[in-house]
């Protein structure tokens, strides 16, 4: 039986001043007399913080901000509703078998997708596999044009998805962007060229032991499913599963700038949502992509995440932190991806660093593939929704699958363009 969250209500703040800010990172940061989970953690006063809470601490969390004079709204009155429609293209009670474009697809339907696909084009697709996770499953990279060889010095575009569990509209857009760049192929010339010369390389699931039991058990699961540690927490001992991977990678690994504890830039608590591991690059899923990339150095980097919105440049370690190209390449080549993807359904993103628009978090991939692997253009996109009034968070409805593949694939053509023209 998965985990149920009947009656968990989604609550939405603005933190309004600094009072605010600092109750919230104290719930968020601290042991919290709640069960909360932080979907979007408290970063700044203005900024937007999305936390659920179980039915039974909702009144009294609910009093607290009223008393403390803090404006919230119920998003979601009760989640396990919102995770049942979330499914909005096909039954919840009676799944269709088999792969849809879409559809929130197992692993195990979107490895044979990519099978058929293969078999389908054997002389566009190759499958890559690129290492196996603690539950043994495999890391599987679809190589989209550029010959069947592999060759360390070609330009390419680097793409995968699913770092975290929970933000599945990522693996499912990754998936709509393999689609388009097979169909694509053959009725699109430029595409074709530029395919030809600058291959993609997509791990539609890079997490996939996560997304499983994601499906499975517990639909708000974030981290990877490294067995658990167990730590002395004042006169208890307690054992938790899972790294946060996006907090793995060796960039300023385990680093806070902050002067006091900052989980929100990433946690040695193993039962945090964002423990960074016990070393960089201590994970399979990271240390695979890594060795992988390390052989295969791309000229662009992208990692699908949701949500918010919003097209990240690094660096997402510190406030105020850019490489010394943030202005010459990266961020108008951001600013040109985004009006592509806005011509698409008039979806709007904000382009910025993580650490100025959100919060600092230190070790992840996208900061790491610029600032250590030296990749020229290195991105994070957090894919739809926005945190507005309706916004219903992870739980994206299948039916906006088909758009955000859309808009997201005409923002990410503008990259490798720009690879294709560049090298
Ligand atoms: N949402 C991302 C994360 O928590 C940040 C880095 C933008 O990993």
């Amino acid at each position: 039986e998965p985990h149920s969250y009947r009656n968990f209500k989604l609550i939405r703040i603005n933190p309004e001043n600094d009072a605010t800010l600092s109750y919230l990172k104290s719930l968020y940061e601290e042991e919290s007399p709640y069960t909360l989970d932080f979907w979007q953690p408290p970063s700044h006063v203005g900024g937007v913080v999305d936390l659920t809470v179980a039915p039974s601490d909702a009144s009294s969390l609910i009093r607290d901000l009223s008393a403390r004079g803090i404006h919230y709204i119920v998003a979601i009155h009760d989640l396990q509703k919102a995770i049942e429609s979330e499914k909005s293209l096909t039954s919840w009670a009676h799944p269709p078998k088999g792969f849809g474009y879409e559809r929130y697809n197992s692993v195990d339907e979107i490895y044979n997708e990519l099978k058929r696909l293969k078999r389908e084009r054997p002389s566009l697709i190759t499958l890559i596999d690129i290492g196996q996770t603690h539950e043994n499953r495999t890391m599987l990279v679809v190589k989209i044009g550029g010959g069947q060889s592999l060759d360390e010095d070609a330009p390419s575009v680097w793409l995968d998805a699913g770092i975290h569990a929970r933000e599945w509209i990522a693996p499912a857009t990754a998936m709509f962007i393999v689609r388009e760049l097979v169909e694509g192929y053959d009725v699109d010339p430029k595409l074709q060229a530029m395919i030809d010369h600058v291959p993609f390389y997509i791990l539609p699931v890079m997490n996939p032991d996560g997304y499983e039991y994601s499906r499975t058990s517990d639909r708000m699961w974030r981290k990877n499913r490294r067995p658990a540690e167990c730590q002395h927490k004042d006169w208890h001992t307690v054992c938790c599963r899972g790294v946060d991977l996006n907090r793995n990678f060796d960039w300023y690994w385990a680093v806070s700038f902050l002067p006091y504890f900052s989980a929100s830039g990433s946690s040695s608590d193993s039962c945090h949502d964002t423990y960074h591991g016990p070393a960089a690059f201590s994970e399979p899923e990271s240390m695979a992509v890594r060795d992988f990339l390390e052989a295969y150095p791309p000229k662009a980097f992208i990692s699908l995440h949701s949500y918010s919105q919003m097209w990240l440049i690094p660096f997402g370690h510190r406030r105020r932190s850019y490489p010394a190209d943030y202005s010459s390449a990266l961020r108008p080549l951001a600013l040109r991806a985004t009006k592509a993807l806005e011509a698409v359904h008039g979806t709007k993103y904000q382009v910025g660093t993580g650490a100025d628009l959100m919060y600092e978090a230190s070790g992840g991939s996208h900061d790491w593939a610029k600032g250590a692997l030296k990749v020229p253009f290195s991105y994070l996109i957090e894919l739809r929704p926005r945190n507005t009034l309706f916004g219903n968070g992870f739980l994206l409805p299948e039916r906006e699958i088909a758009p955000v593949g859309n808009e997201t694939w005409a923002a990410i053509r503008v990259v490798a363009d720009e690879v294709f023209s560049q090298f």
